[in-house]
């Protein structure tokens, strides 16, 4: 299918889907949501893909949600017409790894978007930062939460009521970034993990997903029980086997997803 909003290429088992808006800097409207939930849904269902990663370009990732869009929008509009919560309820349904690669400005939903993502690497030259409160809103797709949650309650509140941005070193030092490498190497950096991922078995691969969101939402216990249930699970897999086979073997593993 083609796409107005995103280019996405598949190839040795990772999808590249890159935000192609250029006229407004990848601002999210409605049709560059609905196609990236389509088309990472589309990942989840495609066996060929293990891994996803979301890019934009070295300037920016996103400069957040389409502001002409929703300039003249009245609170029954955004309110009855649930603005992105299918969308962004798809997307937090792919249960494949996603990395958000993001080099210049992830703003706003931009932000949200990288956050939504399962880790995020970024470029030296990387700006994240939730402005909302310049417009006379607030962060709507995550800036209050899953900011909080990743960089804590000082750094949040300090990127939401004074719309500052945090450049990369910031945010690799509050734990928002995984790595921060030079913006020419994002790409290959980004692509090189995707690619170590996508060695893996897709059923461990899963499990950790799983796994590592269900401490966002549920207490340390339940969350133990729940690692330990997943981790017992996994004696049940030929991957299991032939991890640990091949470890006492001295051999690279061959897992078949089984
Ligand atoms: N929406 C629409 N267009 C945008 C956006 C945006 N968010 N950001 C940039 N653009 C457009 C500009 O209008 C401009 O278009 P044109 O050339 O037609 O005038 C083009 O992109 C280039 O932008 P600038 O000329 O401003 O470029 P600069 O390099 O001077 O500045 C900035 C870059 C700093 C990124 C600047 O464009 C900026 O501040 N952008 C807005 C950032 C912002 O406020 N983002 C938050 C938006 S609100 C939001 O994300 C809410 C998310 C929650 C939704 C909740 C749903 C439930």
């Amino acid at each position: 299918m083609a796409y107005e909003t995103i280019i996405v290429e598949i190839e040795d088992h990772i999808a590249l889907v890159k935000l192609n808006r250029p006229d407004a800097m990848n601002a999210l409207n409605d049709t560059l949501l609905a196609e990236l939930a389509d088309v990472l849904t589309a990942a989840q269902k495609n066996d060929k893909v293990r891994c996803i990663v979301v890019a934009g370009t070295e300037k920016y990732f996103a400069a957040g949600a389409d502001i002409k869009m929703m300039s003249d929008k009245s609170f029954v509009d955004v309110f009855m017409g649930d603005l992105f919560g299918a969308e962004t309820a798809a997307i937090a349904r792919v249960r494949k790894p996603i990395i958000a690669a993001v080099s210049g400005y992830a703003l706003g939903g931009g932000c949200e978007l990288a956050m939504m993502c399962d880790f995020i690497i970024c470029s030296d030259t990387a700006k994240f930062g939730q402005p909302e409160i310049n417009l006379g809103v607030i962060a709507g797709l995550g800036g209050t939460q899953r900011l909080t949650r990743a960089i804590g309650k000082a750094k949040a509140m300090d990127m939401n009521l004074t719309g500052r941005f945090m450049d990369a070193e910031e945010a690799e030092r509050a734990g928002l970034v995984s790595r921060v490498v030079p913006a020419k190497k994002l790409m290959e950096e980004a692509m090189a993990a995707a690619g170590k991922i996508a060695e893996k078995s897709m059923i461990s691969v899963m499990a950790v997903k799983e796994s590592v969101n269900r401490s966002f939402e549920t207490t340390l216990a339940e969350g133990m029980l729940f690692e330990r249930r997943l981790f017992f699970s996994m004696f049940s897999t030929e991957d299991q086997n032939e991890g640990m086979t091949a470890f006492l073997e001295k051999r690279e593993a061959q897992f078949r997803d089984r």
